[in-house]
């Protein structure tokens, strides 16, 4: 088991993944009540992987995330404010309004806007880290996917990229045992989709438990050290489990009982908090103060995105095609 780094850090990682959890629960409900547009795809279980990926990535790294973002973008350092206005549709959303729950991000901290095609993320963050190489830059890239991912061809040409150009970017899978409603097992025939391929390209991979956040940050911080140094790619095949349905709607009826009660049991966050109390790390009103706080942001990032303004009509073909400009 791996050591629990200083207070500071280990309740600081609480935080952001209690912060996740908070919000997709909330975002959950304001959905079923009716008063939030489009669809939804969380990660709630996930939260882990985030935390642990991206905690160490500096402002000016590069994230690139798929059709279940919010965990993401939220430990990477998108505001709160301006994801839950992005929920309401409104002009302060983190896309102004106009992207909705499966496709934000803020490139102004380095989290690239989700995109919704599975794998199709995979060869971009090639693309940027690529960019980064070319520039002299030491800035890295954290590319999420899932296991349904690697069977993707985007998949194979992307790891093809990295490997050969010894890209400075990160492939983070994380591997929940199922692409929507289907079992990995029934569409791969590898215990570890993203991990065992990797083989194939000469790139270096892990396998990690996606639901213990220490465990995932040793690893990404070995990858992103790698990586910084031109030493190239790493993948790292997360094992997790989503906590809720793959979309609005999904009772998860194709998933046996006593898988999801032996992961339920895992729960990354429960286990993380256990340990921080168990090795006396912080008391249990330090912990409930955390918790408390963040309830309280959530409360006031709802009330304040329900009263913003909606993006105005004239707005409505802007930030579609390039305005202009080099940056
Ligand atoms: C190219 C493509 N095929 C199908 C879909 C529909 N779709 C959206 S999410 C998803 C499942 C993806 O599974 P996985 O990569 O394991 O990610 P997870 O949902 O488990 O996080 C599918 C099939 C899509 N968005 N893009
Ligand atoms: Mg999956």
């Amino acid at each position: 088991m791996i050591k629990i780094p200083s207070k500071e850090r280990a309740l600081d990682m609480y935080e952001k993944m209690y912060l996740i959890r908070a919000y997709e629960e909330e975002i959950y409900y304001l959905f079923f009540e009716g008063i939030m547009p489009g669809t939804i795809h969380q990660s709630t279980g996930q939260e882990a992987c985030a935390v642990g990926m991206l905690y160490d990535l500096r402002k000016d790294d590069y994230m690139a995330t798929t059709h279940r973002p919010a965990g993401h973008d939220l430990a990477k350092g998108v505001s709160l404010k301006s994801m839950m206005c992005e929920m309401f549709g409104k002009a302060e959303g983190c896309c102004k309004g106009k992207g909705g729950a499966m496709h934000t991000g803020d490139f102004t901290v380095g989290a690239m806007t989700a995109n919704a095609i599975v794998g199709g993320n995979l060869p971009i963050a090639a693309g940027v880290a690529l960019a980064f190489k070319m520039q002299k830059k030491d800035n890295v890239v954290v590319c999420f996917f899932g296991d349904g991912a690697t069977n993707e061809g985007a998949f194979h040409e992307a790891m093809n990229a990295a490997a050969t150009w010894k890209l400075p970017v990160i492939y983070a899978c994380e591997n929940n045992l199922y692409s929507a409603t289907t079992s990995i097992k029934i569409t791969c025939n590898m215990e570890n989709p993203a991990a065992d391929r990797a083989a194939a390209y000469n790139i270096p991979a892990e396998v990690v438990d996606g639901n213990d956040v220490l465990a995932v940050n040793e690893a990404a911080r070995r990858a992103i050290e790698r990586a910084r140094k031109g030493e190239g790619p790493t993948i790292i095949e997360l094992k997790t489990y989503r906590r809720c349905g793959h979309s609005r709607n999904d009772a998860c009826g194709y998933r046996p009982k006593e898988e999801e009660e032996a992961w339920y049991a895992r729960d990354p966050i429960a286990l993380f908090r256990n340990r921080i109390l168990e090795e006396k790390v912080a008391t249990e009103a330090e912990l409930a103060a955390i918790e408390n706080r963040i309830t309280e942001e959530i409360k006031e990032a709802v009330e304040y995105a329900k009263n913003a303004p909606f993006p105005a009509l004239e707005s409505a073909l802007e930030d579609i095609f390039w305005q202009g400009g080099n940056d």
